[in-house]
């Protein structure tokens, strides 16, 4: 009897905790996905300022972002993504938000192709 019942606790235990402990978990990583939306670009690299961890590209349209063709700087994520980086080599690249309302799109990768 002792016994019957330890498992019935053990079970209720088990059941109880596990939606508990696995759902904020999941509404957090969807949040996650749904504020790190980022964009792909490519273009051409115009000139690299590892001081300041900017680049100048001159980027073709971002459809996604409605974006036409233009030149700019970004700021990178990191500053080894400049490492590679010179004048005149053609880029693919990858922008996100720093923070989920912000206008300024950061590269957070960027390689020659
Ligand atoms: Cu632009």
């Amino acid at each position: 009897m002792k016994i019957r019942i330890g498992i019935i606790a053990l079970l209720l235990a088990g059941v109880a905790s596990l939606p508990l402990a696995a759902k904020p978990m999941a509404d957090i990583e969807a949040q996650k996905t749904t504020q790190q939306v980022s964009h792909q670009g490519t273009g051409k690299v115009v000139s690299v300022d590892r001081a300041k961890l900017r680049v100048k590209l001159a980027h073709e349209p971002i459809k996604s972002l409605g974006w036409s063709a233009m030149m700019m700087d970004f700021s990178v994520s990191d500053a080894s993504l400049l490492d590679n980086l010179k004048a005149g080599d053609a880029v693919r690249f990858e922008l996100r938000q720093l923070k989920p309302d912000d206008l300024v799109w950061v590269i957070v990768k960027i390689e020659r192709r």
